[in-house]
């Protein structure tokens, strides 16, 4: 990677980190609608796949994907009013944290649902080789969402059509509360044997909170899937600082392996190795976080300004879309 590589990585990781923080403390004051996953301590993930991807691919998330979205390019400002339910919101404040879809950055939607994206991303691929185009479809999902049916369908297909679909899991060793090492929700503790078993290229980053790490695999796996037209299956070894969502007190865990991943925060590490590898100055580290911290304050004090969507433009919405007909809703 070179010095100008490093830092773009850098500052979208930062750029995650300010946002997430923000929308922490959004949330502890009750204006974020709903509930709320936060990928803090997961952004090397995010922001290396992002940056490995062009402009033109597409990406469907899941229930945590405020960093895939930032890092897809979306901008900071139409995702704060998404969360805070503004009219400026990417979809007008209707789809929220776990529904954020924006066209214009192929950004297909996130998914409340677990694992609910991967159908959806296989049909995105599929369409790029049926139009003879060598974009290809990125999906995020967590080790979790790899119990699901329709992982493995999703899967099979994939490898029956070779289609380019680059599956990121994201794990981080709990599905909400359940250790993925416990034998309690998972046969096999074996995420690289569900790639496998599928004819499915697959890699996992043992170190994915190792930015510089998770970028080269991500390239490598991005690569293959556009040049191979075949699926791929990259497993991210990484950790969610906070809990599962805000309602979590994470019992499940010691206060120990907390301290331990701590310890092994990717954005200090990065930020270390980016002043001792002379790429950076420690003051110049500094004067990006106030920049980048400021900006997402901002943010948020102008999406909280806004307005939301008045009754009257939710039910001119529901007419056009379909959902409300001569007065009656869709499918009564
Ligand atoms: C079909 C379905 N079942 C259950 C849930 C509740 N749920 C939300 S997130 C989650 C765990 C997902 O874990 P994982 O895929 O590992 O992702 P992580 O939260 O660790 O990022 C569950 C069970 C859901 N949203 N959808």
């Amino acid at each position: 990677m070179n010095g100008a590589d490093k830092i773009r990585l850098y500052k979208t990781m930062l750029l995650i980190r300010c946002f997430e923080t923000k929308i922490n403390s959004l949330f502890s004051k009750g204006l974020v609608y709903g509930t709320t996953h936060l990928c803090i301590g997961q952004e090397a993930s995010a922001a290396a796949t992002g940056m490995a991807l062009r402009k033109s691919d597409y990406v469907v998330g899941n229930h945590r994907s405020h960093g895939h979205a930032l890092a897809k390019g979306l901008e900071p400002e139409g995702l704060m009013s998404e969360m805070l339910g503004r009219v400026s919101g990417y979809c007008r404040g209707l789809g929220g944290s776990q529904h954020v879809a924006s066209l214009e950055h192929h950004l297909l939607g996130t998914n409340g649902i677990t694992c609910g994206g991967m159908p959806t991303a296989l049909g995105a691929a599929f369409a790029q080789k049926f139009k003879g185009s060598d974009d290809i479809c990125v999906v995020y999902i967590g080790d979790g969402a790899t119990n699901q049916g329709v992982f493995h369908e999703t899967m099979n297909m994939a490898a029956l059509w070779s289609v380019p679909l680059l599956i990121v899991c994201e794990n981080n060793l709990y599905a909400m509360s359940t250790p993925l090492g416990s034998h309690a929700a998972m046969g096999s503790n074996g995420l690289r044997k569900r790639g496998e078993a599928y004819g499915i290229k697959t890699v996992v980053v043992e170190d994915g909170l190792d930015a510089k790490t998770v970028y080269e695999a991500a390239v490598e796996a991005v690569d293959y899937t556009r040049a191979e037209c075949k699926p791929y299956f990259l497993i991210i070894n990484t950790y969610r600082t906070f809990g599962h969502s805000k309602s979590d007190a994470r019992v499940y865990r010691t206060k120990e392996e907390e301290a331990a991943y701590k310890k092994k925060d990717s954005l200090k590490r990065f930020a270390e190795e980016l002043v001792s590898d002379g790429d950076v100055h420690a003051a110049e580290l500094k004067s990006w976080k106030s920049e980048i911290k400021g900006r997402i304050d901002a943010v948020a004090d102008s999406a909280l300004e806004e307005r939301s969507l008045s009754a009257e433009e939710l039910f001119e919405l529901a007419e056009q879309t379909g959902y409300i007909c001569n007065g009656k809703r869709g499918g009564q």
